[in-house]
């Protein structure tokens, strides 16, 4: 399957993408499997596998048990070049166009492509750009970048148009996993009446309201991570899949 392809046509017919972030470090075993087929069900479109920093896990068994639990899309969201599987359907093939770090602009993908190449996984070219969301996020940090400031929503439009322009497939408006505050809508506005290609938003979403809301300023995928790692709030999920799918009518 072409995963790009997927995610146009679910933006199409779905009116948008809820995927939901996985970090191998937290989560495994019996919970994992549970709690993928409870996204599956309950309206999931994909996940995405990766973490800032990979310590504990195998990260090639770790896809393999997402895989065996679910027909849905596992798509690489690299912190490093050791997070390279070819049991992945895709990776985000990430640049930080908001940072000025020629390791994360070109130079890791440089030791990344031959090895996605030899693999055949589909890579995903997609301009990063870091939003300031209240505190140092664990990817500023590790990627020893500074984040577009909240009040220039005119510098994210541009970083991201950029990116377009040079080709990448997909913005992703990050705040950072576990951020305090989330993307603001009026950035998300900016950016997409400047851009064409499907922009992801995330980082330190944690409600239904809060998804519907970037729905509504010009997300076309939402991207959650941390709320779910407590299984407490697994019955919500449904609920933020339909504040992302709002194409589809809810039933009650
Ligand atoms: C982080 O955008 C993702 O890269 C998800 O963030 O964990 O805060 O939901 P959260």
């Amino acid at each position: 399957m072409n995963i790009y392809k997927y995610l146009l046509d679910t933006i199409e017919n779905k009116g948008g993408v809820y995927l939901i972030l996985i970090d191998p470090d937290k989560i495994n075993g019996e919970k994992l499997s549970l709690f993928i087929r409870n996204c599956e069900k309950s309206g999931v479109d994909g996940f995405l596998i990766g973490g800032s920093l990979m310590i504990n896990s195998k990260f090639e068994e770790f896809i393999e048990q997402v895989k065996i639990s679910t027909n849905l899309p596992a798509i690489i969201f690299p912190g490093g070049v050791n997070q390279i599987s070819k049991i992945a359907d895709a990776i985000l093939y990430l640049s930080v166009v908001s940072g000025r770090n020629a390791e994360h602009l070109i130079g890791t993908h440089v030791l990344a492509a031959p090895i996605i190449k030899a693999k055949k996984i589909e890579p995903i070219s997609t301009g990063y750009i870091l939003v300031e969301s209240g505190t140092t996020t664990t990817v500023q940090y590790m990627s020893g970048t500074a984040p577009i400031p909240r009040n220039k929503p005119e510098i994210a439009a541009a970083t991201a148009l950029a990116a377009e322009y040079l080709g990448m497939k997909l913005i992703y408006l990050e705040a950072g996993s576990g951020a305090l505050i989330s993307v603001p809508e009026n950035m998300i506005k900016a950016v997409a009446s400047q851009c064409s290609v499907p922009i992801i938003v995330g980082g330190g979403i944690t409600s239904a309201k809060t998804v519907r809301q970037k729905m509504d300023s010009g997300a076309n995928i939402i991207v959650t991570g941390n709320f779910f790692e407590d299984e407490n709030n697994w019955d919500l999920v449904r609920d933020f899949a339909s504040a992302v799918h709002i194409k589809i009518p809810v039933t009650v």
